[in-house]
């Protein structure tokens, strides 16, 4: 038992290392942090009420931490392997994202905690996509994309070593866990000598930007971080001035006094120096372009009913102004967004008495002095007594449409948008080995469990008198 790091401390601690090697691979990233970590700092000096909140339920040194990153597999083995690796660091998918809509040849999870004690010790989680080689039309070309990643293993035999104790013994001693994270790392390394000439790379990259990324390296480098901020249109305002360039848009609802769901931007992906293979063996230069920096902003969790209502209200807002990756539109594009979404009401008490979104109740100061005669027996009557209180419960999954933003702002402005051959969700299953978690789910299990519990403490030692 206490033998072994919890998976969270091991996830927490993975983390930090993935951190520290991406700020050193990618000094802009490094830049982005400074920048976050700034207006964090300005954020809570403007408002001591949210300093206050964030220190009583938050980390205020974790504040500015890294929330989540991604990574791009080229097969069924590999996304199997990666499962069982982030099971030992507690996370599991959830949610299956399909990309196809948005013309990018990749389905996803995401890798996360799913407790609501783990999601507080370290939220970290992973967009895990696969891609889809199926879609690459030329059947040699095909054929030789498949033959090259057959070929390579993205696991050292050490960390596969460890992946199965973790399995058979229920964890890692500390020792091992230390060893599982820096052997865990090589995985998610950057490899600036790509496996294949530079001709392979041509075509792997004609047929798809993401294919050429998957297929022609070593492993699947993590291609970008995600710290979390407490005013995303202020780093978006700001990033220019640091040498950073934004994506044209804030992807995700408008700014709100009660934010839901998540709002995301980046950076663009910055184009390296590769070396290819040449005939020989020797190394011919490139350039190729994948690793860039996010931003994220999260709000409450939406029912289903409310998950209906945002996406007609973004679908509205899209029909309105199509956002343009050259920005040119932004400004118009933002204020469709806030205006199409007035349905969606801007208040805590309205979206949960509404049933749009998940809650953690809790007993109140008052609920707890009142003279248990007099506490209402049903939620309801509680909450409206004052007797109970709620507070959001955090949105911890993606959106595919502005997952979809983010790819395309990243893999440059002509990337295919034509609508692929829909995905299937069984043909991702099967390679995970497993279902992935239904999101509604678990916000719903957590919303339920907090119920449970505050019902329990207002029947405590009542009498029941019937
Ligand atoms: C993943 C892009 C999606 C997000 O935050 O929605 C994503 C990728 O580029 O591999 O990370
Ligand atoms: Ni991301």
């Amino acid at each position: 038992m206490s033998q072994f790091l919890s998976k969270s401390e091991i996830r927490a601690r993975f983390c930090r290392a993935m951190s520290d090697m991406y700020k050193a691979e990618v000094p802009l990233y490094g830049d982005l942090m400074d920048l976050v970590r700034d207006v964090n700092a300005e954020v809570m000096a403007r408002d001591p009420e949210l300093r206050k909140r964030l220190e009583a339920f938050d980390n205020l040194d974790r504040i500015s931490e890294e929330r989540h990153g991604a990574i791009r597999l080229g097969t069924a083995e590999e996304l199997f392997t990666m499962r069982r690796l982030f099971a030992v660091m507690g996370m599991e998918p959830v949610g299956y994202y399909d990309l196809s809509v948005a013309g990018i040849p990749v389905h996803s999870t995401a890798f996360r905690p799913t407790q609501g004690t783990d999601l507080k010790r370290s939220p970290f989680r992973v967009f895990t996509s696969l891609l889809r080689l199926e879609l690459i039309e030329d059947a040699a070309l095909r054929q030789e994309a498949e033959t090259i990643l057959a070929r390579r293993d993205i696991f050292t035999p050490k960390l596969r070593e460890l992946i199965e104790t973790s399995e058979t013994e229920g964890g890692l001693r500390e020792d091992e866990a230390q060893i599982f994270i820096r052997e865990a790392l090589e995985t998610f390394r950057w490899h600036s000598d790509a496996t294949v000439s530079e001709a392979t790379y041509q075509k792997l990259h004609d047929a798809h930007r993401l294919v050429a990324d998957v297929v022609s390296f070593k492993g699947p480098h993590i291609n970008h971080l995600t710290p979390r901020t407490l005013d995303i249109d202020r780093v978006q305002r700001l990033m220019p001035a640091r040498g950073i360039t934004p994506k044209a848009i804030i992807e995700g609802p408008p700014p709100r006094h009660c934010p839901v769901l998540l709002r995301q931007t980046s950076f663009k992906a910055l184009e390296e120096q590769i070396a290819f293979l040449g005939e020989a063996g020797e190394r011919v230069p490139g350039r190729h372009t994948a690793r860039f920096g996010e931003i994220e902003q999260r709000g409450v969790a939406l029912k289903p009913k409310g998950r209906a209502l945002y996406d007609t209200l973004l679908d509205a807002a899209r029909g309105l102004a199509q956002p343009k990756a050259d920005g040119s539109n932004a400004d118009q594009y933002m204020a469709a967004l806030s205006e199409v979404f007035t349905p969606l009401p801007d208040s805590y008490d309205r979206l949960r008495s509404d049933g749009l979104a998940y809650f953690h109740y809790f007993l109140t100061d008052k609920g707890r002095g009142a003279p248990k005669a007099d506490l209402a027996r049903d939620l309801e009557g509680l909450v409206s007594q004052g007797h109970v209180g709620f507070d959001p419960i955090v949105y911890e999954d993606f959106l595919p449409v502005s997952a979809a933003g983010i790819f395309q702002s990243n893999l440059g402005d002509n990337a295919a948008k034509d609508r692929l051959e829909r995905s299937n969700r069984d043909v991702f299953e099967q390679a995970l080995g497993g279902p992935v978690a239904d999101e509604f789910a678990l916000y719903q299990a957590l919303e339920d469990a907090s119920i449970k519990t505050v019902l329990e403490e207002v029947n405590q030692g009542a009498l029941v008198s019937q």
